[in-house]
Formats: C-alpha cells, structure tokens, sequence
C-alpha cells in the first residue's frame, strides 16, 4: 500500500504555477493574485473514495471521487471548464486524467519523504507543488 496521503497540508514549494494557468488561459490579473495564494490540501479518504479541498483565503476548491470512476468535474472558480477525469493509482502515484478540451491535462499525487508531492500538467507544462504535513491537527 502507498503511504496515506490524508490529512491536512500546508504548501512549501510552487514551481511554474504561472506556466500552468498560461497553459489552462487564465488572465493575467487572476494569475497575479493566484501566485501569491498560500495554498493548503486537505485530503480525506474511505477506501477508494476521497475527498480532495484545495483552500486559499481567496477561493477554495473541492473535488470527490472513486478511484476508477470517472467522474464529471467542472472546475469552477479555476479554468471553469468541464472534464471528465478518471484518478487511479499507477504505482505509488495517484494519478488523475482531465479528458476536455486542453490536451494532456491532468496531476498526480504521491508521498516522497513525508511530503506530499502534487504535479499539475496541462498541455506540456508541469507545475511542481510540495506540502508539509500541518502539526497538531
Ligand atoms: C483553489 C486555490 C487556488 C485558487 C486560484 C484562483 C484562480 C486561478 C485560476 C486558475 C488556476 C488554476 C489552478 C490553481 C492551482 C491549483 C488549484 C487546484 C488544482 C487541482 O486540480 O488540484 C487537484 C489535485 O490536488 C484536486 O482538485
């Protein structure tokens, strides 16, 4: 089993966000505000299910899936468009697939010496994003 990527987490890196939201269209106003954004995970899961909250002091973002189920996901307050995502586990990563109108969309999660580790990809550009896991929580 991989380790567990639940609980709550606060980011400590962010590497080409500005790149991915190019990539998905964003508006150079929205970009400016996002970069600044101090972004947390909290991730909850029960068996294949989860729970995955993007937060900010500016928006928040939550999505809820079965691993090897597609879903329709409408990315509201982000790109706002809608996919059709499908997450699975390939090997210790898990993996979720946008299928929609930007090619080779997507992000994989995995745990790497007690962070969690998130790539965000859209059409050729990977934004690389590392959290910590919150103490006392
Ligand atoms: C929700 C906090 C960020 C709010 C930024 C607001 C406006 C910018 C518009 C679009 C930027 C695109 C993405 C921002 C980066 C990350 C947000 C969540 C990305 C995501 O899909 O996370 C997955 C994997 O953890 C779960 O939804």
């Amino acid at each position: 089993m991989p380790a567990s990527l639940c609980g709550t987490w606060d980011i400590i890196s962010n590497v080409n966000l500005d790149g991915y939201m190019i990539a998905l269209g964003i508006s150079p106003n929205l970009r400016k505000i996002a970069l600044k954004l101090k972004q947390k995970k909290v991730i909850e899961q029960k068996g294949d299910h989860y729970i995955i909250k993007t937060t900010s002091t500016f928006r928040n973002y939550t999505i809820s899936f079965r691993v090897g189920q597609d879903f329709e996901e409408f990315t509201k307050g982000l790109d706002n468009r809608h996919v059709k995502s499908l997450v699975t586990w390939e090997g210790n990563k898990l993996v979720c697939e946008q299928t929609g109108e930007k090619k080779n969309r997507g992000w994989a999660h995995w745990i790497e010496d007690d962070k969690l580790h998130l790539e965000l990809y859209c059409d050729g550009e990977v934004c690389s994003q590392v959290f910590k896991k919150k103490v006392n929580e």
